[in-house]
């Protein structure tokens, strides 16, 4: 386990926060490893009701450490990933749990596709989103080549990844692949109430949004519309939809128990 990655959890909000702060929270394999574990206990652990990923300092992180030997120019890149980046971003997909980027700083290699492979981002107005692989002669990884082009279409996708130029939190947020960007101030309160609405949301429609929507994004709306079906019909029988009809008839507010 990394000692540069930290995880708190409150009242059902677990934080995870790269934390090596002078090096911009670069990823060393073992940070990768951490976080990719915290992901996985956030899915076994039924008092998580969402994860909130971050970084510490002014960065959120610098993407992959480039002084980490085993990346060394002429050793397999592709065993590494296969052992760092794609299964944390797998288990950011997988995780049947609203996971919320506070993307305090700049966000760059992998660290900006790790933002956008998290379900809502949200961007302090200083951070930045640079696809820097290109510069270093690499392609964008972790799932950039994949979401990039979804989040703000293909043209921007590509000139962002061949270019390297930077994406500003503004520019991210017009262009659709942010869900807020705030004043560099008011992040902190921004996502904690964010993180306590969505901790108090009920626990199996957030699972459902989440995988529907992935899966919406590689299949026929035919299918869709049955897998909508199957997740509604079992939505129909919770607990949470329950108290949320009685709540809505009685005029108060629900308390999901995420049933
Ligand atoms: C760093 C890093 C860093 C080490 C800042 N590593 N030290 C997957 C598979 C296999 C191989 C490769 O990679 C991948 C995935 C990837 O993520 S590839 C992309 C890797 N990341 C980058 O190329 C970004 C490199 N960093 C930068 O371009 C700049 O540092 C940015 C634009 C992020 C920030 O610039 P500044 O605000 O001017 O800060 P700085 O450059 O002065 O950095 C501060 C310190 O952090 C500095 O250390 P020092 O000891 O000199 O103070 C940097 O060396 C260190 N640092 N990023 N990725």
């Amino acid at each position: 386990m990394s000692d540069h990655v930290l995880v708190s959890q409150v009242d059902g909000i677990r934080r995870i926060t790269l934390s090596r702060p002078e090096k911009l929270n670069a990823m060393s394999g073992e940070m990768a490893e951490s976080a990719r574990a915290a992901f996985e206990e956030a899915a076994d652990d039924r008092d998580t009701r969402i994860v909130v990923l971050t970084g510490a300092g002014r960065a959120f992180c610098a993407g992959q450490d480039l002084a980490e030997g085993a990346i060394a120019p002429g050793k397999d890149l592709g065993a590494w990933l296969d052992r760092s980046y794609n299964p944390l971003v797998r288990a950011i997909r997988r995780l049947e749990k609203p996971v919320l980027a506070r993307v305090n700083g700049i966000a760059a290699g992998a660290g900006a596709n790790l933002a956008f492979a998290c379900d809502i981002v949200v961007a302090g107005e200083s951070a930045q989103f640079v696809e820097s692989f290109a510069r270093i002669g690499l392609l964008p990884d972790s799932g950039g080549t994949w979401m990039l082009p979804r989040l703000i279409g293909h043209a921007r996708a590509v000139a962002l990844s061949m270019l390297g130029t930077p994406m500003t939190a503004r520019q991210a947020y017009e262009w659709g692949a942010v869900w807020r960007v705030v004043a560099d101030g008011e992040l902190d309160g921004v996502c904690e109430e964010l993180a306590r609405t969505l901790a108090a949301a009920p626990t199996k429609a957030m699972a459902a949004i989440k995988s529907a929507t992935l899966r919406g994004w590689e299949q026929t709306l035919d299918a869709q519309l049955d897998l909508e079906r199957s997740l509604q019909r079992a939505l129909g029988a919770t607990a949470d939809y329950r108290e949320g009809v009685e709540a809505f008839t009685e005029k108060r507010l629900p308390s999901f128990k995420g049933e």
